[in-house]
Order: C-alpha cells, then sequence, then structure tokens
C-alpha cells in the first residue's frame, strides 16, 4: 500500500525567530537547497497538493521559512501521524543586500541548529549539475549540526535515462555519501516520493506494522 496522505495544508511563514510555530510534539522536517533547485516542488509532490508550497522561475521566491503541517499514512502502517515540513529559503541567491541576506542566513542556521522537533533535513541537489560549493557548504554545516540528512537529487526528468544513473553515483561520490544512499526524485514524472517518504517515515519513528 502506498503513502497515503490525508491533509497537507500550510501553516505560516517565519522570517524572524519569534515566528517559528511553537514546538510541536511530532516531528519536523526541514527542505534545503540551492535557489530554483525544485524545492518547493518537492514538498507539493510528497504532499500531492500541486499548489501547496509556491514554485516560481524566479529563483529566491521562497525567502522565508514556510511551515507545511501534514497528516499521512505510512506504507504498512495503520497510524495516520502528523508530520510537519519547513520550506527553507533558497541558498545561493544574490539579489538581496549583503544585510538581508546575513540576517536571513542567520535565522536558517539557527533553526537548523537549535530546533527541538527537527529529526533529519532533505538536502536537494540538482542532478544536472554536479555538486556546487554551496551545496558543500550546506552539507558540511548540517553535519556540523549533528542532525540526519537524506540527500535528494532531484530535476532528473530533464536528463536522459542513460545519464541518470551515472549522475546520481556522481552526486553521492561528490558528496562523500555511500552508493545508493542518495534519493532520486522528479517533481515532473512524479518519481522519488515513495522512496523519500519512507526515509521521512523511518526517521519520524514511524515503524510499518507486520
Ligand atoms: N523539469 C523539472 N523541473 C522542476 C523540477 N522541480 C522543480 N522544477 C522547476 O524548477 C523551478 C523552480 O522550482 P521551485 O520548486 O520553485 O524551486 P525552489 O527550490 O523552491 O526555489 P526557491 O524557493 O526560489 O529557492 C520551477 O520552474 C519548477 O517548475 C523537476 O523535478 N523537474
Ligand atoms: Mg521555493
Amino acid at each position: 500500500m502506498p503513502f497515503r496522505v490525508f491533509r497537507a495544508e500550510f501553516l505560516r511563514t517565519a522570517v524572524k525567530r519569534q515566528e517559528w510555530p511553537p514546538p510541536p510534539h511530532f516531528p519536523e522536517f526541514a527542505f534545503v537547497g540551492r535557489s530554483n533547485v525544485g524545492k518547493s516542488s518537492m514538498l507539493n509532490a510528497l504532499s500531492r497538493k500541486p499548489g501547496l508550497a509556491r514554485v516560481s522561475n524566479t529563483p529566491g521566491r521562497t525567502r522565508a521559512l514556510q511551515f507545511f503541517e501534514l497528516e499521512v499514512q505510512p506504507s504498512g502502517s495503520r497510524k495516520v501521524t502528523r508530520i510537519r515540513f519547513g520550506d527553507l529559503p533558497g541558498y545561493g541567491y544574490a539579489k538581496v543586500s549583503k544585510d538581508e541576506r546575513q540576517s536571513w542566513v542567520a535565522m536558517i542556521e539557527s533553526y537548523l541548529r537549535e530546533r527541538e522537533p527537527l529529526r533529519a533535513v532533505v538536502l536537494i541537489v540538482d542532478g544536472r549539475h554536479p555538486p556546487q560549493p554551496s551545496d558543500h557548504e550546506a552539507l558540511d554545516f548540517l553535519r556540523s549540526t549533528g542532525r540526519k540528512v537524506v540527500v535528494a537529487v532531484t530535476k532528473m526528468d530533464k536528463m536522459t535515462r542513460n545519464q541518470r544513473l551515472p549522475a546520481l553515483r556522481a552526486a553521492e561520490q561528490a558528496l562523500g555519501l555511500p552508493r545508493g544512499e542518495a534519493i532520486p526524485f522528479s517533481a515532473v514524472e512524479g518519481t522519488g516520493s515513495e522512496a523519500l517518504w519512507e526515509r521521512i517515515a523511518a526517521m519520524a519513528g514511524v515503524e510499518p506494522e507486520g
């Protein structure tokens, strides 16, 4: 039985720390990646709700932290679980003032370091290009926080079938991940959601029932 999503709703936007929603007693997951890499699209694909998070051709559209709340039933489980997603502003977006950028980077870093219900971070990279310096920086930062990180390689549909596996393996190798660790994803083809959900459920502590 596939993963079921019963409810997926926008909760709130946070620019400042005071605007973070009170920590829930259920798990939170954050989505991190370069501007325009496909964070919001991934969230929509996972939620099975196309218009939930705003998708844009203009890089840097998501400038604040956006929180979403979901009710899901993992494959093999009879239990419905609440979880929360955080759509984080993309890094590597230059068209803001230095001050604005610094304060927002500080906010995101403190969220990733200190947020108590945060169970794991999904780091999204673009399968068409080798991981960029900012992807390495993000991963180094996440590793320094001790957070669990799941790497998803997205926009796989933009490659030919023959290019896909080598690109996935190259991304894993460049990021120092074991073979088979990264999750190939395409919001357009709708692939990768089940695999990503399974990893999220495992980290949320939702065990499939026998
Ligand atoms: N072909 C293809 N296009 C995608 C995929 N995911 C996202 N896109 C496109 O990439 C662009 C950016 O997508 P978003 O989901 O807004 O990316 P984002 O990372 O949330 O961007 P910011 O919030 O601006 O940082 C849009 O034009 C999407 O339609 C994918 O899997 N395949
Ligand atoms: Mg976005």
